[in-house]
């Protein structure tokens, strides 16, 4: 009998949504955010996803010099795949967004497939004081949120980049966006396999539930045929359930404090470390093995973490 293909677990570690008011375990210094990366890691994340914060105050940053410290020590302690995020900023242009990934050149970066509105600003009702001036406004403020991702944006994206070699994470946040993805790989700018995220349950894309999952997977598998792979990341208290599902369809899973600040029902995660390892469990229970970062770039067709800027 054939053996069942490895499954690769992301690690959202931070992310742009998540406020520190939020969940104290929420990392936002340079320290937190290698320390959690590397612990992830550890437990079984063969890919980290990075976004950077201002280390004083927490606020989501896209600026280069906010990544370089925890980029470093990252390498030095562990050999996962390190992912860079080009949405870090649901306001700024792309050719800043996709400044860190330019400077770092790292083996992935995100690709987010298609305008929407982005909008978390039904959590600040949860919430009646916070740690930093900032957040209310942040969070409230999303709800005029459009995240602007227009083809001539893509494409800007996707030629700036080619040079580099970098494996794109597509985030599909609902089934037109792989056919935006269709049409610009067909006019060869990207290369197989392709990589879908698919992004469930932020509002303004898809909800989070399995009829959606396989409604996506069987479009993925009408456009793209053999050449791609999948992976869920579900927002919020689906996390973990779908991540699993996507496990027991063959997919791919995504979890981190980005997408998530919970580990159970109502129950906060005290680190990133601690989803991946309950997830880890929970596949591997079900009878998947979990990839290394090696199996991973195999499986993915990555450049190697000895091609990478930093
Ligand atoms: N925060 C996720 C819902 C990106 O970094 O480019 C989407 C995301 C986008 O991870
Ligand atoms: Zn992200």
């Amino acid at each position: 009998m054939a053996r069942k293909p490895k499954t690769i677990i992301t690690c959202a570690v931070t992310g742009a949504i998540h406020t520190p008011t939020m969940s104290d375990a929420l990392p936002y210094t340079y320290d937190q955010i290698a320390t959690q990366a590397i612990a992830a890691a550890e437990a079984g994340a063969a890919i980290l996803h990075l976004h950077a914060r201002d280390p004083e105050t927490g606020a989501p940053s896209i600026n280069p010099d906010d990544f370089a410290p925890f980029l470093a020590r990252i390498k030095q302690a562990t050999d996962a795949v390190v992912n860079i995020s080009t949405g870090g900023s649901l306001t700024a242009s792309i050719q800043e967004r996709i400044k860190p990934a330019v400077t770092f050149k790292p083996e992935m970066c995100s690709m987010n497939m298609g305008s929407l509105n982005f909008s978390f600003h039904g959590l600040a009702a949860r919430y009646k004081t916070w740690k930093f001036d900032w957040e209310k406004a942040y969070v409230e403020g999303s709800e005029g949120n459009i995240f602007r991702n227009t083809f001539k944006d893509i494409k800007e994206a996707a030629e700036t980049l080619a040079p580099d070699e970098i494996k794109f994470e597509h985030e599909i946040y609902d089934v037109g966006h792989l056919y935006n993805l269709k049409a610009m790989a067909d006019q060869g700018h990207f290369k197989a396999p392709i990589f879908l995220q698919f992004v469930m349950g932020i509002m303004g894309g898809i909800g989070a539930d399995v009829e959606n999952l396989v409604f996506l997977k069987r479009t993925a598998d009408k456009l793209f045929g053999d050449d791609y792979r999948w992976s869920v990341l579900a927002a919020g208290m689906s996390q973990i359930p779908m991540a699993v599902t996507a496990s027991q369809m063959g997919g791919h899973v995504r979890v981190g404090l980005e997408d998530s600040l919970f580990i159970s029902r109502g129950e906060l995660a005290e680190s990133n470390e601690a989803q991946v390892t309950k997830t880890r469990h929970l596949i591997e229970g079900l009878g998947h093995a979990v990839a290394t970062p090696d199996e991973a770039r195999e499986i993915l067709g990555l450049k190697g973490g000895d091609r990478v800027n930093f």
